[in-house]
Formats: C-alpha cells, structure tokens, sequence
C-alpha cells in the first residue's frame, strides 16, 4: 500500500521541518511512505525547506490560490501518483505526526473510507474556552446537517482511502473540510474518528483573522454546502413557512367575506396573496434544485470513470 503525506503550506518554513521529521519511517500495512506539499506562493523558503528535507512531491504556484484549491489539487496529484491512502496534516505543527499510523489504521485494515482525527475539542486545553464551545457547536451543527456523528468537524488531520479520493469533489472556496465532510456523508462513504493530541499553536491561524470571521464565512458555507446536497428539502421548508404564513390571513377573509356579505379586508387578501406567491416560487426553486442535483450527480460519475480510467493507464 502507498501513503502520500499532505501538507498544505503557506509560509511555513519554521514549522515545516519538525512535522516532517516526526512522520514515522515504517507503518503497519503501509509499504511505501511519501510526502507532498502543496505551497501557495509562500515567500519564505518553505520550498527550499521541502527540499532540503527531501519531501517527494512538491506543488508550488505562483501566487496564491486559497487552501481549498490547494487541497483539491493536492488529492488529484495523489491519485495520479497510484496512492492508495492520503493522509492530510497541518504545517504549523498543530497536529503529532506520530499519530499518523493510528489515523491510517481503519483504513488499512478495511473499516473506513475517511478517518478523521478528533482533537477533543470540548476538554483540548490547546484552545480558548470560547473556541472549544464553537468547535463542539460547529461540529454538532455539522454532523446534524451530515447525519453523521462527528465529534471534531474541523479538524484537518485526515486520512482518505482511494474511493474517497476518487469519489470527492470539492466545490467549497473556503471550508474544504466542512465540504467534504457533509459530502462524503451524502455519499454514503464510511467515516471513523480517532483520538489523536495535538499540539501547543505556534502561531495564530492564517484561514481567518478573527473568530467572528471563522463563524460568519464557515456558517455561510455550511448553508450553501447543505442547499447544494438537500436542495428540495430546504426549499420546501421555506415554501411550507411561507404558505403556513399566508394561510391565517386568508383564511380571515374567507371568514369575514362569508360573514360579512363580501366586503373589506383586503389587505389581508393581498397579504395572504404574497405569502402564497413567494411560497410556490420557492417550492419551484426546490423541483429545479434538486433537478440539477440529480444532473451534478451525473456529471460527478463521469468525473468518477475519467478518474479511474486515468489510474489504470
Ligand atoms: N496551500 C495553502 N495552505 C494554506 C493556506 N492557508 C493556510 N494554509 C495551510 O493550511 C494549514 C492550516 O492552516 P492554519 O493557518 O494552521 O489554520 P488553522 O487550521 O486554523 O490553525 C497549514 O498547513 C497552513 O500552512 C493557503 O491559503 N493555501
Ligand atoms: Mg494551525
């Protein structure tokens, strides 16, 4: 079996080295052990640094392109590579590369498609009162919108057996993981979870600048990502509120119509009027959304047999 390592890497040069020299030389099940790491235009000597400690694959753009490009990237070029596992860790050195062989071991024995290292992000003492209590909710918010359990949403210690390599797309611009995870779910991959440490921050997080950030933009991409895999049932629900709004004021002046002898009222006509309007609009939204979810899954089992024809040439 083949592991590619992943490192994403945006000036990392400090950090790099001890990450590097943890990962073990031999894993249980594993035959061959490779590193890669994807550099965003980094302007330190991250490159050099990758070389000088002889990582196999280096991806390095001009420019930057944002982690989750990197990250799309960095998975093709490990299936093009014949991996049969990849394994993705941070370059600040948040998390022990000497976890890695009990992150691979689901997958190396056959139990999962996705193995997740969870940080035990209610007890972690690596982090802020305020942020173990929005990691817990962002991660609660996640697996019920995944309808999976999952205990540590965000974390970025992850191993991918092939299928999930192959089966994985990532369309997110920001949380890559809240992507895949949610996606990976829908698609029915199977993901376990292990215990890992993590270490001490070296430095402060280059994804968001604020907390406020990191709620607003992955909040955001949470209600996008789920839109994209439940299109009619988010459609219906807002169709149904707005119908359930409609119908109080119409059925008013129903009543009063009758009661009254058919005069008067009529804003509650119009209102009801409006609510039913904006409600059908919203359930039509909902029939062509999941149209298109049914056409993207299409396109997604071409993207799938192109993969595989690639591997097997
Ligand atoms: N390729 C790429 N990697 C990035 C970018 N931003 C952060 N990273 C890397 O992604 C990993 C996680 O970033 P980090 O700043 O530690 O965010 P944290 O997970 O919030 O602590 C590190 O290895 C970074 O070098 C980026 O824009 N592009
Ligand atoms: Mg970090």
């Amino acid at each position: 079996m083949k592991l590619i390592i992943q490192i994403p890497c945006h000036n990392e040069e400090q950090t790099l080295p001890q990450v590097l020299q943890d990962i073990p030389l031999e894993i249980p099940g594993i035959d061959t052990i490779e590193t890669q790491i994807i550099d965003d235009g980094s302007s330190d000597g991250t490159v050099a640094t990758a070389r000088a400690h002889g990582v196999t694959h280096i991806i390095s753009y001009i420019g930057h392109k944002g982690l989750a490009t990197a990250f799309k990237h960095g998975l093709n070029h490990a299936l093009e590579q014949g991996a049969d596992i990849l394994v993705n860790t941070d370059g600040d050195n948040q998390y022990r590369s000497s976890d890695i062989p009990r992150l691979v071991e689901p997958i190396v024995s056959h139990q999962a498609d996705i193995v997740i290292g969870d940080r035990g992000v209610t007890l972690n003492t690596h982090f802020s009162g305020l942020k173990r209590f929005l990691q817990w909710f962002g991660s609660r918010v996640t697996a019920g919108l995944a309808g999976a359990a999952i205990p540590d949403a965000v974390s970025g210690f992850r191993a991918y057996n092939r299928t999930a390599m192959r089966e994985i797309n990532v369309v997110s611009e920001f949380s890559y993981v809240l992507d895949t995870t949610v996606q990976a779910s829908k698609k029915r991959l199977s993901i376990h979870h292990v215990p890992i440490q993590t270490n001490a921050a070296t430095r402060p997080s280059r994804l968001f600048k604020s907390m406020l950030e990191h709620i607003k933009r992955s909040g955001a991409d949470l209600i996008r990502i789920y839109s994209l895999y439940e299109p009619f049932k988010v459609f219906l629900c807002l169709a149904l509120l707005f119908i359930l709004i409609g119908t109080y004021p119409l059925v008013r002046f129903v009543y009063f119509y009758l009661a009254e002898g058919g005069s008067g009222h009529i804003q509650s006509l119009i209102f009801g009027a409006i609510c039913y309007v904006i409600g059908f609009q919203f359930l039509g939204m909902g029939i062509l959304g999941e149209h298109m979810r049914i056409n993207r899954k299409l396109i997604e089992d071409i993207l799938l047999r192109q993969k595989e024809d690639r591997e097997t040439q």
